[in-house]
């Protein structure tokens, strides 16, 4: 397993679950100098012109790029891959695509949180997951031909009413035509929504593509009362193989989240006290 931490260039977003703010530059540096693998950016768009020096910083501070996020669709442009107005949803797409082309130069992953949307109405549920189900189709494979695997983030209750549990989304991975869709498991969603986190993680078993590493409060590990010791049994049993990646609130401040992060992750993936 190897360890990211995220970045966020995405000013509406503020107050919001990152470690890093605004700065790529300070990010990389400080991400490094931590000794993290890799960042895990979410940027305003695929034009977002930070991602320009994208390169340059990884490539200075040897990290690797774990994953991008396309919530600032949603968050800027209210845009979702379930809206009811079907230009919308034709938007939404394109917007992915366009983020789908861009973690295509760093062989990162693509993330459909928010993105889902959500269903207005109970009885709309089976509707928009259909409606999901054809957009992550399109996306999937589209993401597969420049070598990008695409990840459906379940979302606890507050933040949607579609994919809210791990068999939620086995259940829709599926019904899919496409391979290249994995799971993405957050596990602060996952405190809320599931029975036990590990075996919600056997549950899905090789479907996970990639760990939102977070404590119980949405601050870094540790800083809550998240039990670690069997989540991480349970990642090691079913051979997960990607990225631990913090996206946790900057709690009391940036470089204190990533500092404890790193000193949880060394303890639980590298055994070092
Ligand atoms: C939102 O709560 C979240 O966890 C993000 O990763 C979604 O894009
Ligand atoms: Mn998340």
């Amino acid at each position: 397993m190897r360890s990211s931490v995220t970045l966020s260039l995405v000013p509406e977003a503020k107050g919001g679950p990152f470690v890093f703010w605004d700065r790529l530059d300070e990010a990389c540096a400080q991400a490094a100098a931590l000794g993290f693998d890799a960042i895990e950016v979410f940027p305003s768009s695929a034009e977002e012109p930070l991602l320009n020096s994208l390169p340059v910083f990884l490539d200075h501070h040897r990290l690797k790029l774990a994953a991008m996020g396309t919530g600032a669709g949603w968050i800027k442009q209210r845009l979702t891959l379930t809206h009811s107005n079907p230009d919308s949803v034709l938007q939404a797409r394109s917007f992915v695509k366009g983020i789908i082309e861009k973690a295509g130069r760093f062989g990162a992953s693509v993330i459909i949180g928010s993105m889902q949307g959500r269903a207005d109405k109970p009885n709309d549920r089976q509707n928009a997951l259909a409606q999901l189900a054809d957009s992550l189709n399109e996306l999937g494979e589209f993401a597969e031909n420049l070598r990008v695997p695409l990840l459906i983030e379940p979302l606890n209750r507050y933040e949607t009413n579609l994919v809210n549990t791990v068999q939620d989304g086995l259940n829709l991975l599926a019904t899919l035509k496409t391979k290249n869709v994995k799971l993405l498991l957050d596990l602060f969603h996952m405190n809320i929504e599931e029975q036990s986190i590990p075996s919600a993680m056997h549950e899905a078993g090789s479907a996970i593509g990639h760990v939102h590493f977070v404590d119980t409060n949405r601050r870094a590990a540790g800083f809550g009362h998240m039990d670690y010791v069997p989540i991480l049994k349970a990642l090691l049993e079913i051979k997960y193989d990607g990225y631990l990646s913090a996206e946790v609130l900057p709690w009391p401040n940036s470089l204190a989240a990533a500092q404890q992060t790193m000193i949880k992750f060394q303890e639980l993936v590298l055994g070092r006290k």
